[in-house]
């Protein structure tokens, strides 16, 4: 796939794919295809209608074999944003997704869908790989403050021109808006835009007092979305947490913000032997606490027992459907609790299929 050109063989078979799954569509399968073949001859690429672009999404995320959370593949909410061009708009687009998203709290699973590439114009991009992002500072040792992860993007919007008064470890980083015809261009959150959530522990203190928190909505910004051989590199999305994501790996990973030590210490645990299981003491007790916080903040977030049983019943549903379900166990597993979640004793079909996700394309910091 190179330039922007719309892959035909795979624009025939998703039209043929949208015809079967959507029946009663106002244009005739064959009708659809000799104007979609005419477009890609004269221009190289062809225009999704509205309802071909709001499958195609869904399918991508029924696709995508990561996620757990595909129970609710058919009610992602699709925005329809091609149109926007200039890095304030597209901003605007992408602050009014978080609003409907974030819903106060009652968290929706939304897309927004931006231009796609097409031939001699790419579609615009963000560098942020969600929208919402804390910074990772770096210091003169080596060291950071802040999200490790996201270290060089922190570096990359300060020569930007971004400025911090006083280097925090939860600063919203602003967002960088990469369109073709402009400069990157770097956006502040409004700050009432994005909603947090303060970690406390319902029975420990110290816990509470450690000042952790987190955003409500993860919203993956920088997975291109490829429907009918055409791609979409920026289509932001989102659903809710589950909540070993933050729990088990944002606030625990050694390369993020490490903090099962810190846990551990509030907690009175001997660290000194391993055999006294004080991580995996600290670690239930933060997913404790980050569950109890979300739900007291009146934020929606799902436990991993919950999201695996929900992804059982995705499978049995799908397969009554007739349809496959392309799963990875190694990210399906959660990272706590494996072997006592359902989605642990089984195993998966591994094929990939189109609508789809991919990865972003490794021309962002
Ligand atoms: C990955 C849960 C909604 C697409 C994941 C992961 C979890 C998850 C736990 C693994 C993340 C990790 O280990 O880093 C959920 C839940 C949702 C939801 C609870 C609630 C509705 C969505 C939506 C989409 C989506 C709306 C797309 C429209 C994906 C994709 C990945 C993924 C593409 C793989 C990400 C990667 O490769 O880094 N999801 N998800 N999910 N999810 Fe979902
Ligand atoms: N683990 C990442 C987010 C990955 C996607 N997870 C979701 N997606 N829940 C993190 O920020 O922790 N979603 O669209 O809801």
């Amino acid at each position: 796939q190179t330039g922007g050109a719309a892959d035909r063989a795979e624009a025939e078979e998703f039209l043929r794919q949208f015809h079967t799954e959507q029946p009663a569509r106002t244009v005739a399968l064959t009708k659809r295809l000799e104007q979609v073949r005419a477009s890609i001859d004269r221009t190289g690429t062809y225009r999704h209608t509205t309802a071909e672009l709001a499958f195609g999404a869904r399918v991508a995320w029924r696709n995508s074999s990561r996620c757990i959370g595909r129970l609710y593949w058919n009610s992602l909410h699709v925005l329809d944003r091609r149109d926007a061009t200039t890095p304030e708009e597209i901003h605007r687009h992408l602050c009014e997704h978080l609003r409907q998203a974030t819903n106060g709290g009652r968290i929706r699973p939304v897309i927004s869908v931006f231009a796609p590439d097409s031939p001699g114009r790419p579609g615009p991009r963000v560098w942020n790989e969600q929208l919402v992002r804390y910074a990772g500072h770096r210091r003169a040792d080596g060291t950071v403050l802040g999200d490790p992860r996201n270290a060089d993007l922190t570096d990359a919007v300060r020569g930007l021109g971004w400025q911090v008064r006083e280097p925090g470890r939860f600063d919203v980083l602003p967002l960088v808006v990469d369109t073709p015809d402009d400069k990157p261009q770097l956006f502040e959150l409004p700050r009432d835009l994005v909603l947090e959530v303060p970690i406390s522990h319902p029975d420990c203190p110290r816990i509470t007092e450690l000042g952790l928190r987190w955003h409500a909505v993860p919203a993956i910004a920088t997975m291109r979305l490829r429907v009918g051989g055409i791609n979409y590199p920026l289509a932001p999305f989102n659903g809710w947490y589950m909540g070993t994501e933050i729990g088990a790996r944002n606030l625990v990973d050694e390369d993020r913000y490490a903090l099962l030590p810190d846990v551990a210490a509030c907690l009175g645990l001997d660290t000194g032997d391993e055999a006294t299981l004080w991580r995996d003491r600290a670690l239930v007790e933060l997913n404790v606490a980050v569950l109890h916080s979300f739900r007291a903040a009146g934020v929606r977030i799902s436990d991993h027992h919950t999201e695996s049983r929900r992804f059982l019943t995705h499978l049995a549903r799908e397969e009554r459907e007739g349809r496959r379900v392309p799963a990875d166990w190694s990210w399906i597993v959660p990272p706590v609790s494996g072997g006592i979640t359902p989605v642990f004793h089984r195993y998966y079909d591994e094929a990939e299929q189109r609508p789809a996700f991919c990865p972003a394309a490794d021309d962002r910091p």
